[in-house]
């Protein structure tokens, strides 16, 4: 037993005092998710099947499991009253330990406007009012791997867009890989975040993304890399022995992808003296890529400064579209400093000086795992009805002191529409894309991460 792994304890301190704070008469509580905008106006639905399989259906409700929450509780709370340990026992002794909620989504990875139900949840046994929202604080967690999917599938739109405007849109799924696993600030965020990435690409150094697309999703591997050197490789050659160092991992690495980084002492003469003098012949006899890496200064003037460097050593060519393209052998990754943004400098800046964004990929680290937060897609749970004493009353909430949060009311489905996606009333017409996928302690709809990417899609 771990701090992880009992339900009782998943949740935020004042939710373990809600259940007398209800109506006397409460019997369904009601509770939906959505995202209330940001800085993207369609998010991604990912990481759910892995909440529901590690923490619902994984950790039951057992009779050590109550003992050990109340005893906690009671020590935190300071006042052995606070608890409800009468309701977790009803669901030891009525339930088997097996939570009676009901849970519906929409399928994971599908892409739904902002301000849209994507998720609702409900209590199946009118005694377990209580239970829907203690529920909130980890199902809300969702929002990690839903914004994570969201920004590499934004980071595809804005390099295949470049790649249409002066290269080969077919390759955006290898232009962004995941540099991000020791920038974030949980083995667990890693995974998902990784996991979430690659929906959208196949890069990535986060290996434990593949590993809970395996255990999660049923994916065998879901994501690649290459060999690539880090500074240590390199300098501990001496600070004479780069070139030594980068003919090394030319001698090593005879055919193939090889990325290494270059700027240990001077990314300029790294290129012109050593990859595009010394070792330039080597590199254009070899079966495969070369692809070098600056590691420091202003991304968008060292990026288009080492492509002419490289341009000068190498040469380069006009593609059909009237960019100029580095001969096959050698191509350039970025992956410090870049985000959204300077992703968006680095490929403008590129184009203006007549550069193809077939000369280059981008690695992402904190960028793409760790500069985000709940904010960023403004996602949020929210109670929209009550039923007690048998009748259903709406239920939302409409700050004076800020309109965006103001929450839907009444039970909600999700509906595609002519133009794309709305949300309704179940009395209203149309299709709910909500599926139910958990349901008293049991998983009802499990999804595979083959068909998550088919959904998170770009299309033209
Ligand atoms: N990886 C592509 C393969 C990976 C990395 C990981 C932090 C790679 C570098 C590369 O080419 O250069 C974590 C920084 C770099």
């Amino acid at each position: 037993m771990s701090f992880d792994d009992n339900i009782l304890l998943l949740t935020d301190s004042y939710k373990a005092t809600h259940w007398r704070q209800y109506p006397p008469d409460s019997e369904t509580v009601y509770s939906y998710f959505e995202s209330r905008g940001g800085k993207f106006d369609e998010v991604v639905f990912f990481g759910l099947q892995y909440y529901l399989k590690r923490f619902l259906e994984g950790c039951v409700v057992t009779r050590e499991r109550i003992d050990r929450a109340e005893a906690v509780w009671n020590a935190h709370l300071a006042d052995p009253t606070l608890f409800n340990r009468a309701g977790w026992e009803h669901i030891l002794k009525n339930h088997g330990g097996r939570l009676p909620v009901a849970i519906r989504a929409v399928p994971e990875g599908t892409p739904v406007p902002t301000r849209n139900v994507m998720m609702t949840i409900e209590n199946t046994d009118p005694a377990c009012y209580w239970l829907t929202n203690y529920l909130e604080t980890l199902l809300v967690q969702v929002w990690y791997g839903s914004t994570v999917a969201t920004l590499s599938r934004e980071m595809k739109r804005l390099v295949r867009n470049y790649l249409k405007k002066t290269g080969t849109p077919e390759d955006a799924g290898r232009k962004l890989h995941d540099f991000g696993f020791r920038g974030v600030s949980s083995v667990e965020s890693a995974a998902l975040g990784a996991a979430a990435h690659l929906l959208s690409f196949q890069g990535t150094d986060t290996i434990v993304g593949c590993l809970l697309a395996e255990e999660y999703y049923d994916e065998p591997m879901a994501g690649f890399s290459i060999p690539a050197s880090e500074h240590s490789t390199i300098t501990s050659w001496g600070d004479d022995g780069e070139r030594a160092a980068f003919a090394n991992m030319l001698a090593q690495y005879p055919s193939g992808v090889v990325a290494c980084v270059s700027d240990s002492y001077d990314i300029y003469r790294a290129c012109s003296e050593y990859w595009g003098r010394d070792l330039k012949d080597k590199i254009l006899k070899r079966d495969g890529t070369l692809v070098v890496r600056p590691d420091s200064g202003d991304p968008t003037v060292v990026v288009c400064k080492v492509l002419e460097v490289l341009e000068q050593a190498f040469g380069a060519v006009r593609n059909a579209k009237g960019y100029k393209v580095l001969p096959p052998q050698v191509r350039v990754i970025q992956g410090d400093g870049v985000d959204y943004a300077m992703a968006q400098s680095i490929l403008y800046t590129m184009q203006i000086a007549g550069w193809s964004a077939d000369n280059v990929a981008f690695g992402m680290g904190g960028g793409l795992l760790q500069k985000l937060n709940r904010d960023t897609q403004k996602f949020a749970f929210k109670c929209s009805e009550i039923t007690r004493a048998g009748q259903n009353y709406p239920v939302f909430k409409d700050p004076v002191t800020d309109p965006g949060k103001r929450s839907k009311r009444g039970q909600l489905k999700l509906v595609r529409t002519p133009d794309g996606f709305e949300t309704r009333s179940p009395e209203e017409p149309g299709d709910d894309l909500l599926v139910e996928v958990f349901r008293d302690g049991e998983i009802q709809f499990e999804t595979r991460f083959a068909d998550i990417r088919n959904r998170a899609q770009l299309n033209d």
